[in-house]
């Protein structure tokens, strides 16, 4: 397959500037008629028209009118080329599609009965030959036509300007869209659908529709999710002044889709699981899913469709400052620490593996071969925390006349990362070229610090020093501009008054742009505390000579809630890895160095200043793929059984305390999806948690005892997920009746399989083979392919990477089967084995010929190719 790269970057030879198509539906054969009014905008002269398509049964070609034939035109697998064309034209075509047999979920297909489209990144050329690139910016007009009973509903892009009854059971809609937009932002849906409407006004007094469609009977599950959109209209405008441009917007759910949703004009199509939800169905972390990912589609309206992207290598000028404004909706509206602490956790789950394995990637890529594989935790987490780096750079005023100026220059055009930079720095008269490195560089860079006191004279200092590690064709790496925020606690726990030898230090920012710097503080009368990149500020990883004790004292006193967090973090982690390398190497460790951190933990929980949320996250260990990747091997079992033993350690020597806990905890009142009571919520089962970390057949009466009394699914789930490792009768009677309440809600199943995938226990396996023979279990759908093969691969170490290689073959077999069906989904399941070099030698081989093998495949995809063979 063909490397698509950002040097070869050529400006489009024609460009187009409306569209008129029209849609005759039928699920399996769907007649689509595009008029395109064409002009040549560059290339060679009198060169030829090509056009991007791929599966299109290709009927009529006419160019002003008249009609073609070869040679005037040619077709190949994935394009049109229309030879000696006129400089300006009207190029008419007709193909026949077949949405019901398009299992990849891209372009237009059939999800249940209704038809419903993806074109981001590359579907459009699925539906129609056209210049499927984001720098060809047309106006819509769109008729849908198709049979009535069948299909009541049918929506495109902007604004709905006719319906007309078309006889014999037939009708058609025709909609017009204002804006100009990329091919990749064009949607349409039809089917027989339930709606949901409010209304909005805009600051300016523009008066909004609001719809949700969903299927029937979902009505009453979509409250959440408009309230999430009125919160989220209301917030941009309250903090950046950007108001909705159109007097519609709709939502629809559907139950097969590849990702999250999607940002489409005025038509934002979402994966059901991120809409629907109420008390009985939806987990806290299901709430706060949906009202930011509603959130970030409706915020792409101006960050990504008003401005939108030149080429696909700029994805994270949309995708990056998109994820920054949803994060920063979400903070404000829950608890801002605790949000920071979630995202910098998904960060090193997703974004640092990926950073430093062999599919590291710049926040730009400079190369891709299926562009589907870069919609990826660096081009959007890391992306993010390079946006709110300007922000911290600039401060929040200099950073909204940065977008102010951006939307100045840039509104209606297709635009790089590079002109987003010029416009932050132009607007504040700053130069950000170095800062800029850190869109081209990939891998995390690592920072040192190191202290010494000189108690004569008052003074600390600090060495700071950064390195990052080479990466896939980039060997030598360059000093990057890392804003870092430090504090220096005083013997009483307080913030001491920060001078160093560079002046005052405002908000304690220190600045490190070169390899190697010092910064001396004066005037501090005691060897003090020292709390580093607070608010992880900078997304590093980072290396203290801070003591264990300094840890301890940072867990209780620092005054920057996500460094307190942090400290416990690095502690826990610290004790862990002690004793697996003990363990691996045949030695005892030393559990007792252990007590102190209990002493901590119990000083989270005792601390009545702190809000249950903080206090849940600040005694969740860390995770046992974030412990491996501290490690130079990553030996799984032993790390496994590390944390397992912690845990019930913690478990036991806290009890009263836990008990306590979850007794301060219970939520009595009717369930709310607040922040307040979802706190509440996760802190009483976190101590359920460690209260049944042994499994035993006490931990089992437990858990079962708070399964049967759960009033909400973040309680059963939580119940139900210590029930699935215990081995007495309570573990089937619990998924027996989950299974007989809930075997008819999809979405509800899918947590079903999840829990039961990611279960340590060594039947775990054969659980999973056989569930995917379970009737609600469907290969073709991508949410049941994550909640079962995706959480076995991606979220149960122990399991997948068991010693035999059984994990790695199941991972192989499930991807060599879904890559025929559904490639993007299938690439994205590979991920976990391309850290194969992480592993022992008998992991290691296993690995690499499950990798193999997927390579071997005669008719494989490039999405499952390029991430198999990068990974090789
Ligand atoms: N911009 C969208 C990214 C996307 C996508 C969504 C659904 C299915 C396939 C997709 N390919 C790319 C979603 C977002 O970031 O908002
Ligand atoms: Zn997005």
């Amino acid at each position: 397959p063909q490397t698509v790269r950002l040097a070869d970057y050529e400006p489009p030879a024609f460009s187009v500037d409306a569209v008129d198509l029209t849609f005759d539906l039928e699920p399996q054969r769907t007649v689509v008629t595009a008029v395109l009014q064409l002009r040549r905008t560059g290339g060679a002269p009198g060169g030829p028209l090509v056009l991007d398509g791929e599966n299109l049964d290709l009927l009529e070609v006419l160019v002003n009118g008249k009609k073609l034939s070869p040679p005037a035109y040619e077709t190949s697998e994935d394009a049109l080329t229309v030879f000696d064309p006129p400089e300006a034209l009207t190029l008419e075509t007709r193909v026949a599609i077949n949405p019901k047999a398009n299992t990849r979920l891209e372009g237009l297909y059939v999800s249940n009965t209704m038809f419903c489209t993806q074109c981001e990144a590359e579907g459009f050329r699925r539906i129609t030959y056209f210049p499927d690139r984001p720098d060809v910016m047309a106006t819509y007009r769109v008729t849908l036509r198709g049979d009535k009973a069948a299909y009541p509903v049918m929506l495109s892009n902007g604004n709905n300007v006719s319906n007309t009854d078309l006889g014999g059971g037939r009708h058609e809609a025709v909609w017009e869209d204002p804006f100009p937009k990329p091919s990749y932002l064009f949607a349409l849906v039809a089917g027989d659908l339930a709606m949901v409407e409010d209304r909005f006004k805009t600051q300016s007094g523009r008066d909004v529709t609001l719809r949700i469609f969903v299927e029937h009977g979902n009505e009453d599950r979509c409250d959440y999710a408009m309230d999430s959109l009125i919160r989220s209209m209301r917030w941009d405008e309250e903090r950046f002044g950007l108001e909705y441009d159109l007097d519609i917007f709709n939502i629809v759910a559907v139950s097969d889709f590849n990702m999250g949703a999607m940002e489409n004009k005025s038509l934002n199509v979402f994966n059901a699981k991120y809409i629907l939800a109420d008390a009985s169905t939806a987990t806290d972390a299901d709430f706060a899913n949906i009202e930011s990912i509603v959130a970030h589609e409706y915020f792409h309206n101006w960050t990504g469709n008003r401005v939108t992207c030149r080429d696909w290598f700029q994805l994270s000028l949309k995708e990056g400052l998109t994820v920054f404004r949803d994060q920063e909706f979400s903070s404000d509206q829950r608890s801002r620490p605790v949000k920071r602490i979630q995202d910098v956790r998904a960060l090193r789950a997703r974004q640092f593996p990926e950073d430093s394995g062999p599919l590291s990637h710049p926040v730009r890529p400079d190369a891709y071969i299926e562009i589907n594989n870069f919609y990826t935790a660096t081009v959007y987490e890391k992306g993010a925390e390079v946006i709110g780096m300007m922000q911290t750079l600039l401060g929040q005023d200099g950073f909204n006349d940065g977008l102010r100026l951006y939307f100045e220059r840039h509104d209606g055009q297709a635009v790089t990362c590079d002109d987003f930079v010029a416009a932050m720095a132009d607007a504040n008269g700053k130069d950000l070229s170095h800062f800029k490195r850190w869109y081209s560089q990939s891998g995390t860079p690592e920072v040192t610090v190191t202290s010494a006191y000189d108690a004569g004279k008052k003074a600390y200092t600090l060495t700071l020093e950064q390195m990052t590690r080479p990466t896939p064709g980039q060997s030598e790496k360059q000093p990057l501009h890392i804003p870092l925020r430090i504090g220096l606690l005083g013997a009483n726990g307080g913030d001491l008054d920060l001078v160093s030898d560079s002046g005052a230090l405002d908000g304690g920012l220190v600045h490190l742009t070169e390899e190697r710097q010092t910064v001396t503080f004066t005037n501090i009368p005691d060897r003090p505390v020292l709390s580093v990149n607070r608010g992880f500020g900078a997304p590093i990883a980072l290396n203290t000579d801070q003591t264990d004790a300094d840890l301890a004292f940072l867990m209780a006193h620092d005054s920057d809630p996500f460094a307190r967090w942090e400290a416990g973090q690095q502690y826990a982690t610290r004790l862990m890895k002690a004793a697996v390398t003990a363990m691996a190497s045949g030695e005892a460790g030393d559990p007792k160095g252990q007590d102190a951190f209990v002493a901590a933990v119990k000083n989270i929980l005792e601390d009545n200043s702190l809000d249950p949320a903080f206090k849940a996250l600040a005694i969740t260990l860390p995770t046992e793929e974030f412990v491996g990747e501290q490690l130079p091997v990553v030996h799984v079992d032993e790390i496994h059984a590390v944390r397992a033993a912690l845990r019930r350690k913690i478990g036991a020597d806290l009890q009263a305390e836990f008990r306590a806990a979850m007794a301060a905890n219970e939520v009595r009142e009717p369930f709310a999806p607040t922040a307040e009571q979802a706190g509440r919520r996760a802190l009483r089962n976190a101590a359920l948690a460690y209260l049944t970390a042994d499994y035993g057949p006490e931990a089992a009466k437990l858990a079962k005892e708070s399964f049967d009394r759960a009033d909400n699914m973040t309680d059963t789930i939580a119940a139900l997920s210590i029930l699935t490792e215990v081995d007495g009768p309570e573990r089937s009677a619990a998924l027996e009746a989950f299974e007989t309440r809930w075997k008819d809600n999809a979405q509800v199943m899918d947590k079903w399989f999840a829990l039961q995938a990611v279960a340590s226990r060594p039947d775990t396996l054969s659980h999973v083979k056989a569930l995917t023979k379970h009737p609600c279990f469907d290969i073709r759908n991508p949410n049941k392919v994550r909640s079962l093969v995706g959480a076995f691969a991606m979220a149960n170490p122990v399991r997948f990477h068991a010693k035999d290689g059984s994990g790695y073959t199941f991972l192989a077999d499930s991807v060599i089967e879904l890559d025929s069906l559904n490639p993007q989904v299938a690439a994205r399941m590979l991920g976990t084995l391309g850290s194969w070099r992480r592993y022992d030698a008998d992991r290691q081989a296993l690995m690499r010929s499950a990798l193999e093998r997927i390579v071997a495949v005669p008719v494989l995809s490039k999405d499952s190719y390029e991430i198999a063979s990068k990974s090789l």
